[in-house]
């Protein structure tokens, strides 16, 4: 690197060399006649010794500082390096923290944790959340882009929400009603019949969600994939797990410091089984005593459907199929062989739906009926109705919520913890 920087993780190259190393101070420990700093990179972590000459200096944890030094072979550390520093300059002292982040868990609420998010997130296991998040969106973009999808930027800023339902942020559009984007539905149906096929963005969307859950964000990032001149819905779902497949093997691959130090194992995924959501009631009727909302799974059911789903197939993940008609969006694909079910599948992961997705209507008047029937004005659809006037193929897709799939992966209790800012009803800063 620039300056002739060393990274932690590449330490164990230079042995016997003097090498410059940037980072923070992970940790200090003073001993008679020797002091040890623990440098923390981006890459990982690096010992440091200080011999006497240093005898004295303050050095505060957190603080970012420059070292000059041997790198010197040893047997006393993991990596079989540590650093005989020469020269220590610090570039700006760190303040006393308001709890420690040198330790395995933080010993601090969530909400203390949230409020100085830059100082919880020098910790080990939090850091390593988001490089996982990272990489499983590198991961999902590898994908996409190798089964011939292409990425689309769409506005967050629009004249209807596309998903139904009161939770859509209002705003003012030099004095026109607008909205913030539910979703990318709408666009991402318009770029597949616009002739691109297959499409997928990773951006934020906007949900008026007055829940406090361990669930529910205000604002979350959602992995939306969508593909035209499909046969059916079933090939939505195989595109789905097949990405998955993908993005689990990536992150054992490649990320396996940090699921150590999450203590997270990436389960092996396999064909993820698919019940229609009636026999999903059935399951948890007969097996759990359990009556379910008309039309839909509340989260009691998610959470013992999985359970019963991983005891029977072994899987983390299982699709439920066929929706009612009055539970789905406007967009959504009746059954025609089944009156008054839809074409569409929730995906759901270790007990939570992660995944909304389906066949959509490319038929002008079916679509146009459907939007009355949700007591939608088509009017106020027009440039979205009228794509399918043109020539619009067959199509369907899903969308993946990205701090639900980060969260459950990793064991997060609350979905917060899966977003490095995360807003909810009582929060807008940082
Ligand atoms: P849906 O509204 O079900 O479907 O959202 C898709 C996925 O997004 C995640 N999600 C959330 N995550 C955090 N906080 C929230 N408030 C929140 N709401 C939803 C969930 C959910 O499964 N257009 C369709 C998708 C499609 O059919 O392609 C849609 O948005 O993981």
């Amino acid at each position: 690197e620039k300056g002739n920087r060393v990274l932690a993780f590449e330490c164990g190259n230079y042995i016997g060399q003097t090498i410059i190393l940037k980072g923070w101070v992970h940790r200090v420990r003073h001993l008679k006649s020797v002091s040890f700093i623990i440098l923390k990179d981006r890459t990982g972590y690096i010992q440091c010794v200080l011999e006497n000459q240093f005898a004295g200096m303050k050095i505060e944890n957190e603080s970012a500082i420059v070292i000059k030094g041997i790198a010197a072979a040893t047997g006393q550390q993991q990596n079989g390096v540590e650093i005989i520093v020469e020269d220590i300059s610090i570039l700006s002292k760190s303040e006393t923290l308001p709890f420690e982040v040198n330790k395995k868990e933080l010993d601090a609420n969530l909400d203390l944790i949230l409020n100085h998010r830059l100082i919880s997130m020098r910790n080990e296991r939090t850091q390593a959340i988001f490089k996982i998040q990272s990489a499983i969106t590198g991961a999902f973009q590898e994908f996409m882009r190798r089964n011939g999808f292409m990425q689309m930027f769409t506005p967050k800023l629009v004249a209807q929400g596309a998903e139904g339902g009161a939770n859509v942020f209002k705003l003012d559009y030099f004095g026109k009603e607008a909205f913030l984007a539910q979703s990318p539905q709408l666009y991402k149906q318009m770029m597949v019949a616009a002739g691109y096929e297959r499409v997928y963005e990773i951006a934020p969307v906007f949900r008026a969600e007055q829940h406090n859950s361990s669930r529910h964000l205000n604002e979350y990032t959602s992995l939306d994939a969508e593909m035209g001149f499909i046969e059916g819905f079933e090939e939505i779902m195989e595109m789905e797990n097949e990405a998955l497949v993908h993005i689990f093997q990536y992150l054992k691959e490649t990320c396996g410091n940090e699921l150590a130090a999450l203590e997270c194992e990436v389960p092996d995924l396999g064909e993820f089984p698919r019940i229609t959501l009636e026999q999903a009631h059935e399951i948890l009727q007969e097996s759990f005593g359990k009556s379910s909302p008309e039309g839909d799974l509340d989260g009691e059911g998610e959470l013992l459907i999985c359970k019963y789903v991983q005891e029977t197939y072994e899987s983390p993940f299982v699709f439920i199929t066929h929706y009612p008609v009055e539970t789905r969006p406007m967009y959504t694909m009746p059954d025609l062989e089944q009156p008054g079910k839809t074409k569409s599948f929730d995906l759901l992961f270790r007990g939570t739906e992660i995944t909304s997705g389906g066949q959509r209507i490319h038929e002008y008047e079916l679509l146009e009926k459907s939007l009355e029937e949700k007591g939608l004005n088509p009017l106020e659809f027009e440039s979205y109705l009228n794509t399918f006037k043109y020539g619009a193929p067959p199509h369907g897709g899903f969308a993946i919520g990205l701090e639900r799939l980060t969260a459950k992966l990793l064991g997060l209790n609350n979905v917060r913890e899966a977003s490095a800012f995360p807003r909810d009803c009582d929060r807008l800063v940082p």
